[in-house]
């Protein structure tokens, strides 16, 4: 008999009663487990952050900020953990989403109609860093950054100068494609030179710097945004980390302009991740999470696959496939019919459409978490090799057993 107090997640329950839902979520575990996971926005919570996000907290509305109420622990706790993993001055756990996040962040510190200098989406930024289909693009001003077309690095004169042009209200660093280390003590300077806020976007990173694998940007930034399930390994969700000074602007931008009560299973589950992203077996894993990035990136160079910049610092890496003659969009169809999960990708002055894409991003977050090391991903360079040069589609299934084979030594959400 099991003798836990907790009620949550009954997978038998929900089979019975609606069968249909229940197979699609089995089916996500299925594809989970017999395939090799790269999306480098991705990874696989633990059993404890799931169970929190499966629990009764999911039904309390706590608007507002967290004082004396019971199941205002849950985030009180949170926010220590998060200010003490990152040396913050203020934590807010409430945004839902990145975007969502982002959306306050814009909220606190600019009008519309201000002008906000960011990375270009085709270079490596995100939606929210000012595409014309975005809040961002549409409601302010924004003035676009990029790389060097020689060395694919952010090229920081071009934003020394962009930002003596345009006097931008706010500078935002962060991307979702570039690999290598951003330089944080230089946009700092940038920003008080123009007498702009600076705004880290650090989703994709943020976990290697709780693993303290990368360097923070937290001492040089007025406001970091994150989402916490990336290399962080929480549940979907945000966090906004800001100087003291900021504190009641970010408070009052993430409630109530930018949303209403906060999702108190999801605050619980982000506060669960914080606790384990303070072991030493986590930091343990975000440095092979890059170790693992780099053996990918080289292993890929090997195939003929170019790496964009020459490599990563990172948890993802960004290959330029004209070299093989191939778009991403195909090399993507290719590598999900040998069950391997990856995304096309634009390159910097990349001459195909988005829809295309000349490249492909991988991320190593997942497959760490199901403790690969650097001889599995020589194994998954080969096996993207082979598959995206299956021209037909005669040696998916073959690729599939060699990835089967592979995870089979190395399964995601093992069985009890
Ligand atoms: N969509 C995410 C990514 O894949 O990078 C960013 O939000």
């Amino acid at each position: 008999m099991n003798s836990t107090p907790f009620w949550g997640p009954d997978f038998d329950e929900l089979a019975a009663e609606d069968p249909e839902i229940a197979s699609i979520v089995l089916s996500e575990l299925d594809r989970l487990r017999s395939g090799i996971q790269l999306i480098a926005s991705e990874n696989f919570t633990s059993p404890a952050v799931l169970a929190a996000l499966g629990s009764t907290l999911s039904n309390k509305y706590a608007e507002g900020y967290p004082g004396k109420r019971y199941y205002d622990r849950a985030e009180l706790i949170g926010i220590d953990r998060a200010k003490a993993l990152f040396g913050a001055d203020h934590a807010n756990l409430q945004p839902h989403s990145g975007a969502s996040a982002n959306i306050a962040a814009y909220g606190a510190f600019v009008k519309p109609g201000e002008t906000v200098m960011a990375m270009s989406l085709p270079h490596g930024g995100h939606l929210t860093h000012g595409s014309k289909v975005n809040f961002s693009g549409k409601w302010f001003n924004i003035v676009s950054y990029g790389v060097r077309e020689d060395t694919e690095l952010i090229d920081y004169d071009n934003v020394r100068a962009l930002a003596r042009e345009h006097r931008p209200k706010m500078i935002i660093t962060g991307a979702t494609a570039y690999p290598r280390l951003i330089d944080f003590a230089a946009f700092r300077e940038i920003a008080d030179e123009v007498g702009a806020i600076l705004m880290v976007d650090a989703a994709h990173f943020i976990g290697l710097v709780a693993g303290q694998a990368i360097p923070s940007p937290v001492p040089y930034a007025d406001v970091v945004t994150f989402t916490t399930h990336k290399v962080l390994r929480g549940p979907r969700g945000d966090m906004i980390l800001c100087r003291e000074e900021h504190a009641s602007a970010i408070d009052k931008a993430v409630f109530p302009m930018m949303q209403g009560g906060p999702l108190m299973h999801a605050v619980a589950a982000k506060a669960v991740a914080l606790k384990e992203a303070a072991t030493q077996e986590y930091r343990d894993y975000a440095k092979q999470v890059i170790v693992n990035a780099q053996a990918l990136s080289a292993g890929l160079a090997e195939e003929g696959m170019r790496p964009v910049s020459g490599g990563t610092d990172t948890h993802l890496a960004l290959i330029d496939l004209q070299g093989i003659g191939l778009t991403g969009d195909i090399a993507e169809m290719r590598c999900d019919a040998a069950r391997i999960t990856l995304n096309k990708n634009s390159i910097p002055y990349d001459p195909q459409p988005p829809s295309k894409g000349s490249g492909i991003r991988v991320g190593t977050p997942a497959v760490t978490t199901q403790g690969m090391t650097e001889d599995d991903m020589a194994i998954i360079a080969s096996l993207i090799s082979r598959a995206v040069r299956d021209e037909d589609g005669t040696q998916a299934a073959a690729i599939a057993d060699d990835v089967s084979a592979l995870v089979t030594r190395h399964p995601a959400y093992p069985r009890g």
